[in-house]
């Protein structure tokens, strides 16, 4: 756990969150600003900065999240409907807390390109 990580700190139950699934490699909250009528944050128990810092150990951790990604958007029904993944990386791309996540959105048509 790193000191002053927001979402370390909702992992370890110091502040609340919506979890929608947890697992031993990761968690996966409701976003507290909805961009989509599901939007999921899977977040990496492992505090990792940002997706510059992933190493080749984390290979297999990336491709849970993919996983359970998929799951999820099936599981909740808008897997047929379209959905994205998505993972900002560095303030010029809206990253805004500094512990890896990915955004699961869907629920609604998804425009292309992003803003
Ligand atoms: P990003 O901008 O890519 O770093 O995404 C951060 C997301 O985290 C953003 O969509 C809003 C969400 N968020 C910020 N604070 C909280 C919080 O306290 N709880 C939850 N569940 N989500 C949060």
């Amino acid at each position: 756990m790193a000191d002053n990580c927001l979402f370390c700190k909702i992992i370890a139950g110091e502040i609340p969150g919506t979890f929608i699934y947890q697992d031993d490699r990761l968690v996966v909250l409701q976003d507290i600003a909805p961009q989509s009528p599901h939007h999921y944050l899977i977040i990496p128990r492992k505090h990792i900065r940002t997706t510059l810092d992933l190493a080749a150990e984390d290979n297999d951790l990336v491709g849970h999240v993919y996983q359970v990604a998929a799951r999820l958007a099936e599981q909740h029904g808008f897997a047929e409907g379209g959905f994205r993944v998505v993972n900002n990386c560095n303030e010029g791309a809206g990253q805004t807390v500094w512990h890896l996540h990915f955004h699961l959105l869907g629920g609604r048509i998804l425009t292309w390109p992003p803003g």
